[in-house]
């Protein structure tokens, strides 16, 4: 079910419960600011999810509310895992999903990271 990305955020969330460790994943990368991991249903030959550690719902609250170092550091994750993961060359995908209309199912803020074979012009 696609979330509403103006609710406030919900600790109880799949995500938080992964940052805390409660549920496992398929960990590739972690630092001070982000965390990530295989989606669980990849939709590429690579698709790794990234999502800061602090709480916020959607790119909505994370670009109003975060620091500035909060937002460098989830960046830097980003590019970090891309470039880990030998992707720059070959080329690769991000993609954010907002609300309902973007079909956005977990909320807590995370970047797709898509990768591994040519895409084609969309992927959701
Ligand atoms: P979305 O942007 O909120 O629609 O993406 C949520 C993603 O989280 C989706 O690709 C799921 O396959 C993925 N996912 C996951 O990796 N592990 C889980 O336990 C759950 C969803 I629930």
């Amino acid at each position: 079910m696609p979330i509403d990305a103006t609710l406030p955020y919900d600790d109880g969330n799949i995500f938080a419960r992964i940052l805390r460790g409660e549920i496992p994943s398929r960990r590739v990368y972690e630092d001070e600011w982000a965390v990530a991991f295989h989606d669980i249903a990849p939709q590429a030959p690579v698709h790794i999810l990234v999502i800061p550690r602090g709480r916020y719902v959607s790119w909505d609250d994370f670009s109003a509310q975060a620091s500035a170092e909060e937002i460098a550091g989830f960046v830097r994750a980003v590019g970090t895992v891309a470039r880990e993961q030998g992707l720059v060359a070959p080329g690769y995908r991000l993609l954010g999903n907002v609300g309902p209309d973007a079909g956005q199912e977990v909320p807590h803020l995370h970047v797709h990271l898509f990768g591994g074979a040519a895409l084609g012009r969309m992927i959701a």
